[in-house]
């Protein structure tokens, strides 16, 4: 495989004006007949053209009108290249491909039955011969023919422009997209569909047209997705003044899909999961993505379509700016100050779960990679979240005005182009007079700093000091970190800070101290008492925070801080330091003799039954750090130590604070009809929450508790967390497996829902999974499916996965090759499950190394060879 390097990025040589497709769409054999119009670019030196193709058949290609032969142009097996080409050509390219052999779900595909096209990354060099990069940016008329009674819906790009009928049973559309678009943002849908739609006003007066495309019988589960477009059009009008620009607006739900959704002009195709709910079928958190993920495919429509990417090292410059602006859209839906902080805690827990893992791992990457093999590869953690973090960073440094500035000048400028993440930088600094030279090496230098804080008090001089240090990698420069703090005094409230040489308004509680350097001191003035500091309040950047904060400082923080991000965290931490001691207790002695201090237990117990604080609040301050997380802060990872200690606390829990327990589990009952708003979701968030912890320790009554729950259940929220209870409690489940099997069985996403749970239950070992891998509905070409029995046992019960005997990583090795051999995308996620193989204790180490020789010594695609070869560096 070919390493592909940023530093080695040229213009094209040729760029494309005019795009016009046609397609007489059948499954075996579909035929594509494409005429561009290209012209040398007179940025770019040469005048080859190069076009990239892959998988597809070239039957005929014609230059300015005239046919070419093999001994005109050059064909390998990824491009076709004309040399010497005329200064302004039209290639006519005629070529055939089969969507129905296609099950990588990359270019054209069929999925039951129906015809679909997922382009990004490089996707459209499956259907035609192109030059199939992002800085190619031209205007589509798309026309597609298909029998009419197989495929009654024929959708692509823009607007839709002509139909009719045609010979033997066939019909036509054509549809042209008004917009300038790169190859990966072409779509097209031929199916049989059926859609929800509505006309939507848009701030200018206009009418809009909107759909959301679904197979026949799920109509009665896009109304939340219709509403999430209402709503993402509408925030996305008054948050940045940005408005629809099409006649119509369509979201197409396809059960195979690779990723979440895809931002297609004007022709969202979307994962069923983040489309279809209903009370019935859906979860609070299956609402919450649905509405994220509408969110952040519309909101792509300018963060990435109409300001494009140069090429896709810039990825994150749509992406992160895209996942900020649905993070965004998430909080403000909620509305309040402490939903916006929930929403916070989500992103800090999800960058500690994954993307702090993945950037101390064998695929550590800036936001902005340097160099790739496979770009699907690419579309991680650090490109999305991370790069996420670092626009919040903007908005952190530069307040909302200054980034809603930055955002002007960057349309103004760049509108209808493709451009690099430093274009975005520049506009922030541009926009606001600052300089933002040195936060480039937030794009540039891949790890998570470390930012250590001292701190010292001057009774006499009333002076509180903190020191903030930071380290990053190896021979890296000091980042420009955001550090937000606030100083709690003993009565809980916060300070009115004073910063001695600091501009900000009197009476601030939390200020943002610049560290730029290695080292900096930060001085407040007018301490009257040694005050509890409040550090990197609502997260305010990226970074592992370092300090000595003693148990009754965090207990003090856990109790008051007015910053609901830094309380959550303080009680993270009182676990976490327990938690790694009873691991660490666990490994040297056995379990017997483990012991829970009674400080903690009432620092739960008070959070807990505090009826002033938010549900969904209580509800995340009461989750212990998980597995993955504890496993991240040890030097020699012992996954059944580390399950053991969490299982003991869970129990402790359970078992002494049984009665609040009960108490809350009760008083949050959510009766009458199912809502899934931030309120109530919250509410059955930590009824469901003490509801686990009573079955940790499971006694006749609680069992019975989760059985009626499980019976009476008027929503699936409840109903799957009252059976992921009872699995988890490690009881006889088989007949509640079945009646919610049975129930669901027409629901491919339930049916996902009860792989999924059982595939993370600590009790099932992988014996226990390759047996569901022969139940009729399991099938390893459909991606959610796949995923929700390999990923949820691979990623998601580590005690099982890491069984003593490597049982599991021979298992892993086994469904990673054979799944490159259906869907190369899939298995290479698949791969990276065994990312930290190194951090394990040797016998178990030798055991992950062997199962990952024995795939790389495999024929492999470029997506898992990349993975591999990597982890194995
Ligand atoms: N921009 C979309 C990326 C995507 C994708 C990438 C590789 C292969 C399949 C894919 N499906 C969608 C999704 C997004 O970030 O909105
Ligand atoms: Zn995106």
């Amino acid at each position: 495989p070919t390493t592909i390097y940023r530093k080695d990025y040229t213009p094209p040589a040729y760029l494309v004006d005019t795009v016009e497709l046609g397609f007489d769409l059948a499954p075996a054999s579909t035929v594509v007949a494409n005429r561009i119009t290209l012209r040398r670019n007179p940025d770019a030196a040469g005048s080859d053209i190069v076009l990239h193709g892959e998988e597809i058949e070239l039957v005929q290609l014609r230059l300015n009108g005239q046919l070419l032969g093999e001994g005109d142009y050059e064909l390998s097996a990824a491009t076709l290249t004309i040399r010497n080409a005329p200064a302004e050509v039209v290639l006519e390219i005629e070529t055939v491909c089969a969507p129905v052999e296609n099950t990588s779900l990359s270019g054209l595909y069929v999925s039951n039955g129906n015809f679909f096209t997922q382009c990004e990354a490089e996707g459209f060099r499956r259907i035609t011969f192109f030059p199939d990069r992002p800085d190619v940016m031209a205007k589509y008329t798309v026309m597609l023919r298909a029998n009419k009674e197989q495929y009654p819906v024929l959708l692509s790009n823009g607007n839709l422009i002509e139909q009719g009928d045609l010979d033997d049973g066939r019909h036509y559309a054509k549809w042209e997209d008004p917009f300038k678009k790169p190859s990966y943002l072409f779509a097209l849908v031929a199916a049989k569909l059926v859609c929800q739609e509505e006309q939507f006003k848009l701030a200018d007066g206009r009418d809009v047209l909107l759909q959301v495309w679904v197979e026949d019988g799920n109509l009665d589960k896009t109304d939340y997705a219709m509403q999430s477009l209402k709503n993402s059009i509408r925030w996305d009008e008054e948050r940045f003044g940005l408005e629809l620009d099409l006649d119509r607006f369509m979201i197409v739900a396809v059960g195979d899909f690779n990723m979440g959704a895809m931002e297609n002009k004007g022709l969202n195709i979307f994962n069923t999961k983040f489309v279809l709910a209903n009370p019935r079928t859906a979860t609070d958190i299956d609402f919450a993505g649905i509405e994220a993920v509408v969110g952040h495919e519309y909101f792509h429509n300018w963060t990435g379509n109409r300001v494009t990417c140069r090429d896709w090292f810039q990825l994150s410059l749509k992406e992160g700016l895209t996942v900020f602006r649905d993070q965004e859209f998430s909080a403000d839906m909620i509305g309040t100050d402490t939903g916006r902080a929930v929403t916070r805690i989500d992103q800090v827990r999800t960058l500690r779960q994954a993307q702090f893992p993945e950037d101390a791992g064998p695929m550590s990457h800036p936001v902005r990679p340097d160099s790739f093999v496979e770009i699907n590869n690419f579309y991680t953690v650090t490109v999305y979240e991370k790069g996420a973090e670092v626009v919040r960073m903007y908005q952190t440094l530069l307040g909302r005005d200054g980034f809603r500035k930055g955002m002007d000048l960057y349309f103004d400028r760049h509108d209808g182009q493709a451009v690099a993440c430093d274009d975005f930088r520049a506009a922030m600094a541009d926009a606001n007079g600052r300089d933002l030279t040195q936060f480039e090496r937030w794009y540039s230098q891949a790890g998570t700093p470390v930012v250590t804080a001292r701190t010292r008090y001057d009774a006499v001089k009333r002076n509180f000091d903190i020191i903030l240090s930071q380290r990053g990698k190896p021979g890296q420069l000091p980042f420009h970190i955001p550090v937000a703090v606030g100083l709690l005094g003993a009565d809980g409230k916060d300070l009115p800070l004073t910063l001695e040489h600091g501009k900000h308004a009197k009476g601030a509680t939390t200020l943002v101290l610049e560290l730029t350097e290695q080292e900096q001191i930060f001085r407040f003035r007018e301490v009257d008492e040694r005050p509890t500091p409040s550090i990197l309040r609502d997260f305010s950047a990226p970074v592992i925070l370092e300090h000595d904060y003693t148990d009754d400082e965090l207990l003090h923080l856990f109790n008051h801080d007015s910053d609901p991000v830094n309380r959550w965290e303080a009680g993270q931490r009182l676990a976490m330091e327990r938690l790694l001691k009873l691991t660490a207790q666990v490994a040297a002695h056995g379990a017997a003799n483990l012991k829970l201090d009674q400080t903690f237990i009432n620092a739960m117990r008070t959070v807990l039954s505090d009826e002033s604080l938010d549900p969904a609040f209580r509800e995340l301050a009461l989750i212990l750090p998980s597995e993955t997380i504890i496993a991240e802060q040890m030097d020699v990872v012992d996954p059944q130590a580390i399950h053991t200690a969490r299982q003991f606390m869970r129990h402790t829990i359970g078992t002494v604070l049984k009665a609040e327990l009960l108490a809350q589990y009760h008083a949050n009952q959510t009766p009458g009809e199912y809502s899934p708003d931030a309120a109530s979701a919250g509410k059955r968030a930590l009824k469901n929450l003490c509801l686990s912890y009573l079955l940790a320790a499971p006694e006749a009554a609680e069992l019975q508790l989760a059985q009626q729950q499980f019976d009476n259940a008027t929503n699936m929220t409840d109903r799957s967390a009252a059976l992921v209870s009872l699995i988890h409690s490690g009881t006889d489940n088989g007949p509640h497996l079945q009646a919610f099997y049975d129930d669901f069985a027409n629901e491919a996403l339930v049916v996902d829902k009860w792989f999924a749970m059982q595939a993370s239950a600590p009790t099932t070992n992988v014996a226990a999974v390759r047996k569901l891998m022969q139940h009729p509905a399991f099938t390893l070409k459909n991606p959610n499916r796949a995923r929700s029995l390999i990923f949820n046992f691979t990623n998601a019960n580590p005690s099982q996965f890491h069984a003593a005997d490597g049982s599991a990583y021979e298992f892993w090795a086994e469904f990673v090759i054979k799944l490159d051999a259906i869907n190369p995308q899939v298995a290479a996620r698949l791969a990276r499950a065994m990312d930290r193989w190194r951090r394990y204790a040797p016998a178990l180490q030798a055991k992950m190394k062997q199962a990952l020789e024995k795939v790389a010594a495999r024929q492999l695609s470029n997506d898992v060879a990349e993975v591999i070869t990597k982890a194995l560096a």
